[in-house]
């Protein structure tokens, strides 16, 4: 009888994972003509592979349960290497710890597959409580850099205080993915760090770091905004001193708090930048993505910067563990994709809501033509109309297309 459950069990878990894993994706019409989105995720929390999940020893598990639960797939760091798209994912169990491992697939739209098994990420004499959001940086140095948060007890926390944490930027570096080496977590005299990526190239021979210095765990209190800082070394990173390179501001989509995503991708015009806004609502934090370009030389300085969101969650993506919430760590730009010459695609993850991964797809061309050619927040409703009106006289000769 308990043989029968579970090769019942069996058959129909693999037929259904599967099919989840080989399911094709499909492009979305977009109205935006700015990117496209997908009709399915491109990773849930049941992608996560079942001998992660099930005890196969049918003496040991014979109802075939699962012995470890698997709660969300979410916020990948992206790099496509060896002809493979990858996805350093950051997967969190039942148990509410997450740790990266990697997904590949051959187009970077569906298809993605978990390697067999999750990084096993080296510890400093400070182990980590948890683990997340990695950004992946491909270095001149011919490292590939992982920068993530890591997230311990506050050692100050009052006596009964089981909540409050301390964020700091953790780093690790590999050649493949699957060796990692350690490095220490890096220091800043701005309180708390989340949301660091680590710049490509050296700056005045300096390891160069976008930061999002903060006061508290949650809130950034008064410090906040997209920061940018030097590090003479990378084997003992410190960043002494941080520039603002785009600061929280009232009434915009980053009013609360804001934080790179991605590093970013070099283009003949400047820095293309993803990054998250974070309003508060009568529902809670919106997250949602907003772009903006960087100064080639001085990639600290913001040259262009649409308004408002470039994506926002919508239909299914809007719920989830912690729902209204877009976020995004990696972008590829492939270089291979059959685009006519001199095009680049580029490929955004983004997760939704705390709970699995999309991807949209789009050119160089069509990112750098939004950041400059959009019109900028002016920070007023009736500036936002004077906007709306100058094109809508611009237009004034087009109407008869709309007829
Ligand atoms: O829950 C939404 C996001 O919250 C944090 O981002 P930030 O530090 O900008 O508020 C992170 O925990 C992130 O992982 C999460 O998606």
């Amino acid at each position: 009888m308990n043989k029968d459950i579970f090769n019942t069990r069996l058959e129909k878990i693999k037929k259904e994972h599967e099919e989840l894993v080989q399911k094709p994706n499909e492009e979305l019409f977009s109205s935006n003509g700015i990117y496209c989105k997908y009709k399915n995720p491109v990773l849930t929390r049941n992608h996560v592979p079942l001998h992660w999940r099930y005890d196969l020893n049918k003496q040991n598990n014979p109802f075939l349960m699962e012995r470890i639960g698997f709660n969300a797939a979410f916020n990948a760091g992206a790099i496509k290497l060896n002809g493979k798209y990858l996805l350093a994912v950051r997967v969190e169990g039942n148990d509410r710890k997450s740790f990266f491992a990697i997904a590949e697939s051959d187009n970077g739209i569906d298809g993605f597959k978990f390697w067999d098994k999750p990084i096993t990420l080296p510890q400093t004499e400070n182990p980590d409580t948890n683990v997340y959001d990695m950004r992946l940086t491909q270095h001149d140095d011919g490292w590939i850099y992982g920068v993530f948060c890591t997230e311990r007890k506050d050692p100050e926390a009052p006596e009964g205080d089981t909540s409050s944490a301390v964020a700091a930027a953790g780093i690790a570096r590999t050649k493949d993915l699957v060796n990692w080496q350690r490095l220490p977590d890096l220091i800043s005299t701005t309180g708390q760090q989340r949301n660091v990526v680590l710049f490509p190239h050296l700056i005045e021979g300096k390891y160069a770091f976008y930061t999002r210095p903060q006061d508290g765990f949650i809130d950034t209190g008064n410090g906040g905004g997209i920061g940018f800082g030097l590090s003479d070394s990378i084997e003992h990173p410190e960043v002494k001193e941080e520039v603002i390179v785009d600061a929280k501001t009232y009434h915009t989509i980053y009013e609360v708090k804001n934080g790179l995503g991605p590093a970013p991708i070099r283009t003949d015009k400047g820095w293309l930048q993803l990054a998250h806004g974070v309003r508060n609502t009568a529902a809670g934090l919106r997250y949602t993505l907003y772009m903006f370009m960087t100064d080639l030389e001085k990639p600290w300085v913001i040259t262009h910067k649409p308004h408002g969101h470039f994506i926002a969650p919508l239909k299914d993506e809007r719920v989830g563990d912690v729902s209204n919430v877009v976020f995004s760590n990696g972008w590829i730009v492939d270089e291979d994709a059959s685009l006519p010459e001199g095009q680049r695609k580029v490929f955004i993850y983004y997760a939704s809501s705390d709970t699995r991964m999309h991807v949209a797809t789009t050119t160089i061309d069509q990112l750098v033509d939004y950041c400059i050619n959009s019109p900028q927040d002016q920070l007023h409703s009736h500036l936002s109309v004077e906007t709306i009106n100058k094109l809508v006289d611009q237009n004034k000769d087009f109407m008869h297309l709309l007829d």
